[in-house]
């Protein structure tokens, strides 16, 4: 076996539902739910479900919904006929353009998604986890009364309001390649959650083309959110390397000096190396060390999940970020086992497959030293404005 065992006195639940897995956005979309299915074959192939507590997600309800997102757009997600994708004229909330198409059994995938991150937190709230895990989650372009993005309701906002019942302040962190707008807007007045982004940012073009350096919270210092969201952004190509000194050294000084009682994560996994949509050279090991550094800081954590489009890498991530979780990932063999359901997708150069290795051709990497290290000056100083 793989010495796959239980962490004693540590517990870490794991909320998914098959059914979720199961809805097309189309064809051409690059959003599979599909590779939840791969995630949680390599997970179970590694026998790591055994090692967690297990729940098969409910739907949120409405008044769930509803914390965060208007009734008129809960009631028109819930009754949207199933259109082909149309960007010339734009439909109400955003609904049935090419990224967010109206597909069969749309308000019950985005029910379940925000169901399992609801429970999730509640987990971390009763103190019944101490890593609470879903997947399917980590949908963080999604406005109170809009879709944007392939996001139709923000589970990451719903998650946050539960953990706020109980947490006097949440941190955010979000290490998918795209910037994690729709979160920062929910809380962008509150100093009770801080928001950090590390994303891809050319100034207009890339997708949704904000989360400057200099986009720190409300400009007026009386508003208690002023300098509670950071921004972190970044050009093509950036390394394992960088990219980790950043991230350990960032959350680091935030955990400082903002002394979060619970952390969010989202593992978005578009931050990877061959990413359909993204431009990072991230590895698995890469992505992995930040979940390993939110994990050493002995802090209640929610691990969700978010972008990812090249099916095989993203369910390498998060198996991997899994074995992370529960304390297994120095234990595992790399090479992906024999008896893994769709094995064949994970095929590379090499003749076994492994769970570490993702295919792709390295990006040039336009992030100079210099800059990275002028991007943790500004956070620096950034930081000395938020209140101890
Ligand atoms: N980049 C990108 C991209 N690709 C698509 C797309 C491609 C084919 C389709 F059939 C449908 C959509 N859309 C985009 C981006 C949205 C990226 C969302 C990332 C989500 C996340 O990973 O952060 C979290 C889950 N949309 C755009 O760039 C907008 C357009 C401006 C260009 C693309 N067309 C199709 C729509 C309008
Ligand atoms: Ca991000
Ligand atoms: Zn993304």
């Amino acid at each position: 076996m793989n010495g796959i065992v239980r962490p004693k006195g540590y517990n870490v639940s794991w909320h998914s539902n098959p059914d979720i897995e199961k809805h097309h956005f189309g064809h051409a979309h690059p959003m599979k739910p599909w590779r939840l299915t791969l995630a949680k074959g390599l997970i179970m192939s590694y026998g790591m479900h055994t090692a967690m507590d297990t729940y098969v997600s409910r739907m949120a309800t409405r008044e769930e919904l509803e914390d965060f997102h208007s009734a008129e757009y809960m009631e028109y997600l819930k009754t949207a006929k199933v259109a082909l994708p149309d960007d010339d004229n734009p439909k109400e909330f955003n609904l049935g353009s090419s990224d967010c198409p109206i597909f069969e059994g749309l308000f019950n995938y985005c029910s379940m998604y925000a169901g399992a991150s609801i429970d999730a937190a509640r987990k971390l709230c009763n103190e019944e986890a101490d890593i609470a895990i879903n997947w399917s989650g980590g949908l963080h372009h999604a406005k109170k009364a809009e879709s944007s993005g392939f996001c139709y309701v923000n589970d990451i906002v719903l998650a946050i309001l539960q953990l706020l019942r109980k947490h006097p302040r949440v941190l955010y962190i979000d290490i998918d390649v795209h910037h994690g707008d729709g979160v920062e807007e929910a809380f962008w007045s509150t100093d009770r959650v801080m928001t950090l982004s590390i994303h891809k940012y050319d100034g207009y073009q890339f997708f949704p083309g904000t989360g400057d350096l200099d986009r720190t919270g409300p400009d007026s210092e009386e508003n208690p959110g002023a300098h509670h969201a950071i921004n972190v952004p970044l050009a093509d190509g950036i390394d394992d390397e960088q990219y980790v000194w950043l991230f350990k050294t960032i959350v680091g000084m935030c955990v400082d000096r903002f002394r979060p009682t619970a952390i969010v994560l989202q593992c978005g996994a578009d931050s990877l190396a061959g990413d359909r949509l993204g431009r990072f050279n991230v590895q698995v090991q890469g992505h992995g060390a930040c979940v390993a550094y939110c994990k050493s800081l002995n802090i209640p954590l929610l691990l969700v999940g978010g972008g990812g489009y090249t099916p095989r890498n993203v369910a390498r991530a998060w198996a991997h970020e899994t074995s992370i979780a529960i304390g297994c990932d120095a234990n595992l063999n790399p090479i992906i086992p024999a008896h893994t359901p769709y094995r064949s997708h994970f095929r590379h150069d090499t003749i076994f497959p492994t769970l570490d290795q993702i295919l792709g051709e390295p990006r040039p990497n336009k992030n100079p030293d210099k800059k990275i290290r002028e991007i943790v000056a500004s956070i620096t100083e950034q930081l000395r404005f938020v209140n101890m």
